[in-house]
């Protein structure tokens, strides 16, 4: 099923989209072994988590009113909205019921308070795959390699950072997570 899964998917990315997708799934398993997840579950869930990354504005909008969706802040900048569709379209074509699967999926991009361990694997395998090279990567990576819990807020931290340089809004999801780990969550 999962081989299966990297089938579909490389079908539906663009060969570079899918060697990220490949490097956050060895990344998942890597970061579920360390901190007890299913490591069968971690590389579902990465292997899907860009599963609509590459549809048009216009067709993540329709999606997301069919599912339902309204968050409006991700309505307005519909590259945000290809988590939620993503995990729509795997349970409606590809029948993912699972629904930490589902949830590592919606909120791999912009985060969420209270992220259980295997939506923090996702979040952050995402950003430090190692085909990931950006300012700032290695620093993460550094983080990620003390615990998980390090490494998120590190990741949360710096896409704050870089939303701020860039001039771009910062969705509350990802304060609200920062918020919350800084003050003790895990
Ligand atoms: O899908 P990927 O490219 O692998 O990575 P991703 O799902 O983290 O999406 C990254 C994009 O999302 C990147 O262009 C920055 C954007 N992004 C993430 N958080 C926010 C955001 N954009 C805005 N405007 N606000 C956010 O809070
Ligand atoms: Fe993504
Ligand atoms: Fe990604």
């Amino acid at each position: 099923m999962v081989d299966n899964f990297a089938k579909v998917v490389e079908l539906r990315l663009s060969p570079k989209r899918f060697k990220h997708t490949l490097g956050v799934a060895e990344t998942a398993e890597e970061l579920a072994h360390a901190t007890g997840v299913c490591v069968e579950k971690a590389r579902v869930a990465a292997l899907l988590h860009d599963y609509a990354r590459e549809l048009s504005p216009e067709t993540l909008k329709g999606l997301a009113r069919e599912a339902n969706l309204d968050d409006q802040f991700s309505l307005n900048q519909p590259e945000l909205l290809h988590a939620s569709v993503g995990a729509f379209l795997v349970q409606r074509e590809l029948g993912v019921t699972d629904q930490e699967i589902l949830d590592a999926i919606i909120s791999h991009t912009v985060g969420r308070r209270k992220m259980n361990t295997l939506e923090q694997i996702i979040y952050l395998a995402d950003m430090i795959e190692p085909n990931r090279d950006y300012a700032g990567v290695q620093e993460l990576r550094a983080a990620a390699s003390q615990n998980l819990k390090t490494g998120v807020v590190a990741a949360l931290d710096h896409t704050i950072r870089y939303l701020l340089n860039i001039n771009k809004p910062i969705h509350l999801h990802t304060i609200d997570a920062r918020n919350y780990f800084l003050m003790g969550g895990d």
